[in-house]
């Protein structure tokens, strides 16, 4: 049953793979991928996952210091690096540590084990995060926003000592899997107004790294720009400079960026992201210029924009429904590797955060990218010109 899958899976493949060099001429011409490598499929269907490894931390915590700010106490703890600050709900330090793994690493499991808790008894709560205002709410007291469900339970806060969550970008170029664990020296019983507190803890991480590399080498071109045709013409001095400077350059309209992408993304701007995602995996490009604006005094674009609906409504200070986000286009990739479809319930609407739905989305770059969102040729020729004059100067 499992043979007749795999099978099933390498045709499948070896169909796409087809697909991909007949219907491909922007990457198949440059693409160093040999086709011939068809037959290492099956190797890598059947080989089995990666051994487990391990990283052992240990962390020991100074004693903490209660301090009192009016009404309210704040903790402090030398071996923290920052504040947990939830709107509503009580501030309590953290220690915060960042792993850069192999990118597509899994997280298989992490174990800790901890002090003895002390127990401290406070005769005062603890300060809790703010609320941002809008214009409404400013003669309100911040004191109407604190979250009850917290303030009135006697379930510690945090949860847990321990915290983590994964992501997948760029450090210094290269591709990574990001793990940032958080410990929680303090936790606090607000009903009991006591805190507990550890003096040491080892947290231990297991991992599983990718059995193959997710992105191929490949340093054909460095920066990619994506335009309408209309502006080819205005960008190309810049992409003679780039080439010029060592910046291995490449120009893609639009048109041509649809054309190659019709069996994959389901509007314009996946497809854009997808067609970005191709030129990390057979380019190696590191670096995203996209130009175009909004058309005229319009709200459609030359380039379109992808709206994200992440403040939600009682956040904002005027309501929106959405906001622009060229983050959208940079990130690619979740930790495993995964695409980031910024969409994880497929609903076609993108990048929802709010108290009833969150997107699971990554967030975290991989691709250096801006904008120059220009409107007419004469602003796309303006900006290619300063950005020669000011490269040549430096
Ligand atoms: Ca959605
Ligand atoms: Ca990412």
């Amino acid at each position: 049953m499992i043979k007749k899958f795999i099978k099933k899976i390498i045709v499948i493949e070896i169909i796409i793979l087809f697909a991909i060099s007949s219907f491909s001429p922007v990457f198949g011409l440059n693409t160093k991928n040999n086709p011939n490598t068809i037959m290492s499929t099956e190797e890598n269907n059947s080989t089995l996952e990666s051994e487990i490894k391990n990283i052992e931390i240990e962390i020991d915590f100074s004693n903490p210091e209660i301090v009192t700010y009016k009404d309210y106490i704040i903790i402090r703890i030398k071996e923290t690096d920052l504040n947990r600050m939830d709107s509503g709900r009580p501030v309590i330090p953290v220690n915060l540590s960042i792993f850069q793994l192999p990118f597509g690493t899994e997280i298989v499991d992490i174990q800790y084990q901890n002090s003895t808790p002390i127990i401290y008894d406070i005769s005062k709560k603890l300060a809790f995060g703010s609320t941002p205002r809008t214009d409404n709410m400013i003669n309100t007291k911040q004191e109407n926003n604190i979250d009850k469900s917290v303030y009135e339970n006697s379930d510690p806060y945090p949860s847990d000592w321990v915290s983590y969550h994964t992501g997948g970008g760029l450090s210094h170029g290269i591709h990574k899997t990001f793990l940032i664990l958080r410990v929680y020296p303090v936790r606090y019983i607000p009903l009991d107004n006591k805190l507990h507190y550890i003096e040491q803890i080892t947290v231990n991480i297991s991992y599983r790294e990718p059995t193959k590399p997710i992105i191929e080498e490949n340093n054909v071109y460095d920066l990619l720009i994506l335009s309408p045709s209309k502006y080819k013409r205005n960008l190309e001095p810049l992409v003679t400079h780039k080439n010029n400077f060592g910046v291995s350059t490449r120009l893609i309209t639009l048109e041509e960026v649809y054309e190659e992408m019709y069996w994959q993304g389901r509007d314009k701007q996946e497809e854009i992201k997808y067609f970005i995602k191709n030129a990390i995996e057979n380019w190696g490009i590191t670096h995203v210029l996209l130009v175009g604006g909004l058309k005229g005094q319009t709200f459609t674009w030359d380039l379109p924009a992808r709206y994200s609906r992440v403040v939600p409504p009682e956040e904002q200070e005027y309501a929106e429904e959405s906001f622009i986000s060229d983050l959208y286009y940079a990130d690619i990739y979740d930790s495993l590797g995964d695409f980031s479809s910024w969409d994880s319930n497929d609903d076609n609407i993108f990048a929802v955060w709010n108290g009833t739905y969150k997107e699971e989305m990554d967030l975290y770059p991989d691709v250096y990218l801006g904008r120059l969102p220009c409107r007419t040729n004469n602003e796309v020729k303006i900006m290619v010109d300063k950005i020669i004059n000011y490269e040549k100067e430096k």
